[in-house]
């Protein structure tokens, strides 16, 4: 049993409270969180629940509904909670749906830092592009970065790694570590507080639940081999969860992104989701997001069941992946055009002032 200290309650989340007190409400902290099936921990003990009616009546995105991390206003019937809110966040890890930019996910909630894993593994599960990327939506949602550079074991150049990761970190804690030697743990599990709450990301298969484990001394998550081909993981976490170190703090696993999120084209995304493709040709909006439009076709498909929920989510999470990848893409573009036009019509000054000498 974990007191609300323990479990990182605060005055923050106090003065949030006084609404709901004395009137049958009890409080607890989300430590699982799978298929809309949530796992909670009070000072009382650990309860299973769910969002209210009330809830998914009043929530309007799916940012509304509780994630990981997140405090809970719950009303405690036997051993079945029902979730009436969810506790403003002190931060969150999340990321933009497509389609809006109001349809946030939200990853992880309520953390001190996220560790932004990555695999010295000679596949491309060290990515500085991706790291960077990572770093701006960790302190976009108000969490500290730490880079965690993991399967040292396997790095013949760990000082240029360390170097490599200096580019994009600079003024960042980033820590070269084996969760199969256990090299660097030590120094690494020191930045983790009691009562903090450290959520970890990064590509399937870079070792974050292995890195976990590492850390509580035991196998308690299950862990999986990379693909020979690529050196691609193979998605093994398939929900998030939070765990309570012996220290004192507490971390989150979370599934693993996919590679080709970040380098796919619209092709392969149309490639890999070839019925959802299919089935937005008869969307009746031509600008569909598939998420709330009336007459939406992909919609359609989940109601008759042809289309399972998780597939779907993955179809959303890697189109904002894209999405991103695209913004930035033109970003670069614009930035590139911009210096092109200052180099010309610098040119063109110098070539009027030599007009003018002469
Ligand atoms: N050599 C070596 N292998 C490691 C290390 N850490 C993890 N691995 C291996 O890498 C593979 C993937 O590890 P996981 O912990 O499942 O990776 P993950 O990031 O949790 O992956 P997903 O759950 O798919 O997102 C497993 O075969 C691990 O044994 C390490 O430090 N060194
Ligand atoms: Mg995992
Ligand atoms: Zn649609």
């Amino acid at each position: 049993m974990f007191s609300m200290q323990e479990l990182g309650w605060n005055p923050f989340f106090e003065d949030q409270l006084q609404p709901y007190k004395h009137q049958g409400f009890n409080v607890g902290r989300v430590v699982k969180e799978s298929r809309h099936q949530y796992r909670i921990y009070t000072p009382q003990g650990v309860v299973n629940g769910d969002v209210s009616g009330h809830f998914q009546y009043t929530a309007i995105n799916r940012a509304d509904y509780p994630t990981v991390g997140d405090w809970v206003v719950i009303r405690q019937c036997d051993d079945y909670a029902q979730i009436e809110k969810v506790l403003t966040r002190a931060s969150a890890f999340s990321r933009n749906r497509a389609g809006s930019e109001t349809q946030e996910q939200v990853i992880a909630a309520n953390i001190d830092y996220l560790c932004i894993v990555c695999g010295l593994d000679g596949g491309r599960n060290f990515n500085l592009r991706g790291v960077e990327r990572y770093i701006a939506m960790t302190m976009e949602g108000g969490a500290k970065p730490i880079i965690v550079l993991n399967k040292a074991d396997l790095c013949a150049d760990k000082d240029l790694a360390l170097l490599q990761a200096q580019s994009v970190a600079e003024d960042l804690p980033i820590h070269v570590v084996s969760a199969m030697t256990h090299e660097g743990l030590e120094t690494f599990s020191t930045s983790f507080h009691p009562g903090s709450t450290i959520a970890f990301t990064g590509h399937s298969g870079v070792g974050k639940s292995s890195l976990i484990n590492a850390l509580l001394g035991r196998s308690a998550l299950k862990t999986g081999s990379l693909r020979e081909s690529d050196l691609r993981g193979k998605h093994t976490t398939s929900h998030k969860e939070l765990f309570f170190l012996e220290s004192g703090a507490m971390v989150i696993d979370t599934p693993g992104m996919r590679e080709l999120q970040l380098w796919g084209s619209r092709q392969s995304l149309d490639d890999t989701y070839g019925e959802i493709h299919e089935a937005a040709k008869r969307c009746r909006f031509n600008d569909c997001t598939h998420q709330n439009e009336p007459g939406c076709a992909v919609r359609e498909l989940l109601i008759d069941g042809s289309l399972e929920m998780e597939r779907y989510e993955n179809y959303l999470d890697m189109r904002s992946e894209l999405h991103f990848l695209e913004s930035k893409v033109n970003e670069k573009k614009n930035h590139e055009r911009k210096a092109k036009e200052k180099a010309l019509s610098k040119l063109i000054r110098k070539s009027q002032k030599n007009d003018k000498r002469q």
